[in-house]
């Protein structure tokens, strides 16, 4: 290891295996965090986050080469008893390394992978996928944390390795515009552009379980349920007053800017007394919103100047500026004001 990286000269000192370990205890809990965070993040206050993830991620193939002499130690050793762990090691191994090659290809070329999963699914399901696999790795072989780790040097050495970690992220950045890789004019959140003021061309989205329901616009009602009791309204009685440019951003790895048009929700609904919105779909599907957020809510009918098409969210479908497409909830068939604070729900819907 000395020999191939004595160049750098972060890797000229030989580190203990036990510090080794403790640094990729941090790095993975700081990329778990920062990558939910980055996740849920859909205002440009959150770059900082997804470049702090970006680096941390990157920051393990930094420690890799000090990592590799304590894998092909531990995996000489040859104690029956410990088969089990091992092949929990070389898993856990495996589901980092996909996670670190597919979040570099989600950043840098493709948000699709040949087969049909996007980048990010298989990035952020062999991230998941890894913790109990983690978990079980460093309860089997706890590591001690001293005194000492709390040092000078251990802060110089961390500032080094985050500065060569931030050089590897500035070099992926300049080689995705020094060879003009779709990943060069990706959005803040790392996602794509697809079919912007082109609603035809922009992926049909859901988050887990959904299907795309066929919802016949005369049959289609909206309850309300506010400060002024319940009542329904038909398509008609929406009205589409109100315009609005915003982006949706996916999770998956997309996004698209678009004219949206309808109404907007504090036309139609009287927020007196309530914390929170929920929104429900036909298909069961509900995200709950600050009360504060209604004048920036929009009911969109429709999107480029035409109706929206089933897949987008047909004849109704909330549009929710600044916020991941999540919370773009389609199919909306009921609109609720009660006093349920908004974090009362999970930061990601589970279906
Ligand atoms: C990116 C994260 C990590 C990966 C991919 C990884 C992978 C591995 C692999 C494949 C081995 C060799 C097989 C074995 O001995 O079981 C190993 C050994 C070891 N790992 Fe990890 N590990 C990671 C992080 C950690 C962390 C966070 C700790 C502790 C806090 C840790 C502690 C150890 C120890 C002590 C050994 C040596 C066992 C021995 O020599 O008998 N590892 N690791
Ligand atoms: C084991 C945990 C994880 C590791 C090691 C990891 C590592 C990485 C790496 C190396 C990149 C590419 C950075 C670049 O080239 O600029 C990346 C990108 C990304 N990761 Fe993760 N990640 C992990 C978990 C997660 C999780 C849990 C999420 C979301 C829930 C997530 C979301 C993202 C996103 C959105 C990007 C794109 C950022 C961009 O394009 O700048 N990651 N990750
Ligand atoms: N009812 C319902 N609405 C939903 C979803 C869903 O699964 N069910 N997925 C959301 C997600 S994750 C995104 S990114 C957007 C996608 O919108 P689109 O399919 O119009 O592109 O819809 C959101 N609205
Ligand atoms: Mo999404």
């Amino acid at each position: 290891m000395r020999s191939v990286n004595a160049s750098i000269p972060i890797y000229r000192e030989v580190m203990a295996g036990r510090r080794t370990n403790l640094a990729l205890l941090m790095v993975l809990a700081s990329a778990l965090l920062t990558g939910t965070v980055a996740f849920a993040s859909g205002t440009a206050a959150g770059r900082w986050v997804v470049i702090a993830h970006g680096v941390v991620g990157l920051g393990l193939i930094v420690l890799l080469p000090w990592k590799s002499v304590i894998v092909r130690r531990g995996l000489r050793r040859r104690r029956t008893r410990r088969r089990t762990e091992r092949w929990t090691s070389v898993g856990f191994g495996v589901l980092v390394l996909t996670a670190v090659v597919t979040g570099v290809l989600h950043s840098g070329w493709s948000r699709l992978l040949p087969g049909g999963l996007t980048t990010m699914q298989v990035h952020v399901g062999a991230a998941l996928a890894a913790i109990p696999l983690g978990v079980w790795h460093v309860v089997a072989r706890p590591v001690r944390p001293r005194r000492t780790d709390l040092s000078r040097r251990t802060a110089l050495r961390t500032a080094g390795g985050a500065a060569l970690a931030g050089a590897v992220w500035l070099s992926a950045e300049a080689l995705w515009r020094t060879t003009s890789a779709p990943g060069a004019d990706r959005r803040f959140t790392g996602s794509h552009e697809v079919g912007s003021d082109d609603p035809a061309a922009m992926p049909v989205t859901q988050w887990f379980t959904d299907r795309v329901p066929r919802i016949e616009a005369i049959r289609w009602r909206l309850h309300l349920t506010d400060g002024h009791g319940a009542r329904t309204l038909a398509l008609d009685d929406l009205g589409r007053t109100d315009q609005v440019r915003a982006t949706l951003d996916c999770t998956g790895g997309w996004f698209a800017h678009q004219e949206w048009s309808g109404v907007r929700l504090d036309r139609l609904v009287d927020p007196a007394g309530g914390d929170s919105l929920l929104i429900r779909s036909a298909t069961g599907y509900t995200r709950r919103l600050p009360i504060e957020d209604l004048a920036t809510l929009l009911l969109a009918t429709r999107v480029g100047g035409a109706p929206l098409s089933a897949g987008h969210g047909f004849p109704a479908r909330l549009v929710v500026p600044g916020r991941r497409g999540f919370w773009w909830v389609k199919w909306v068939t009921d609109i609720r004001v009660d006093s349920v604070p908004p974090w009362a729900q999970p930061p990601f819907p589970l279906t």
